[in-house]
């Protein structure tokens, strides 16, 4: 969602890195506003509209930007990348923590190392693989051609982020993510998306967020 609003340079705050937004983050999400509230961040308010769940927002936000090509084809299609992006971000999220996400990653280590084999060997790269067809698909560099959408962003997000939390296993598919390593080379050069990593807006991975590196993981 940042990167979104980076590329578009649209003004944005980010509510929860302000001095009192955790606070007011928590009072969204437990409904003393009036309509529907969020079940979990991120969500997006843009005057009176609350907006929640990546996909969605971006959903809401890229017609605006024009961060997806226009027509209703391309939009659903743009959506359905993301949604699969979503699914793939999750069973990343499962490789630490595969038995609960209220447990600790410590009290399910064993289950995570039995999770994080089938992932790095089998799910990587089908997900991989069906992203390097869709470009392929696409006629490249992004995945609707010539023209960045929104879907590059998220691509780039999970190439980089899989990259901090699996580098053994995205240096064996190299070879294999051609493709989708040069997109991300790509977009980390847009010079709006530039900007944003070299600044303190950009939240580097960290050891509590869904991409983690923990070397047992990597196989
Ligand atoms: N599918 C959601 C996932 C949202 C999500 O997992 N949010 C985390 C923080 S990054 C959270 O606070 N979850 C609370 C919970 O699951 O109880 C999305 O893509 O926005």
């Amino acid at each position: 969602v940042r990167l979104a609003l980076e590329e578009a340079r649209a003004p944005y705050r980010d509510v929860t890195r302000t001095k009192s937004g955790m606070a007011s983050m928590m009072r969204m999400l437990h409904g003393v506003k009036e309509g529907l509230c969020p079940f979990a961040p991120p969500f997006l308010r843009h005057g009176t509209l609350v907006v929640a769940q990546t996909a969605n927002i971006l959903l809401y936000l890229a017609p605006r930007h024009g961060l997806v090509p226009s027509g209703n084809a391309a939009l659903l299609a743009a959506h359905q990348l993301q949604l699969t992006v979503a699914d793939l971000v999750a069973e990343v999220h499962d490789t630490h923590h595969p038995v609960g996400t209220s447990l600790y990653y410590e009290d399910q280590r064993p289950e995570a190392k039995r999770n994080a084999r089938s992932f790095t060997k089998e799910r990587v790269p089908k997900y991989v693989g069906y992203f390097e067809r869709v470009l392929e698909h696409g006629g490249g560099p992004h995945v609707f051609g010539r023209r960045l959408s929104y879907v590059d962003l998220s691509l780039f997000q999970v190439m980089s982020g899989l990259a901090y939390a699996f580098p053994r296993t995205m240096k064996r598919l190299a070879r294999s993510t051609r493709r989708l390593r040069a997109l991300r080379a790509r977009v980390e050069e847009r010079p709006a998306v530039a900007a944003y990593l070299s600044s303190e807006r950009r939240l580097p991975f960290n050891p509590d967020g869904i991409f983690r590196y923990y070397p047992e993981l990597d196989i």
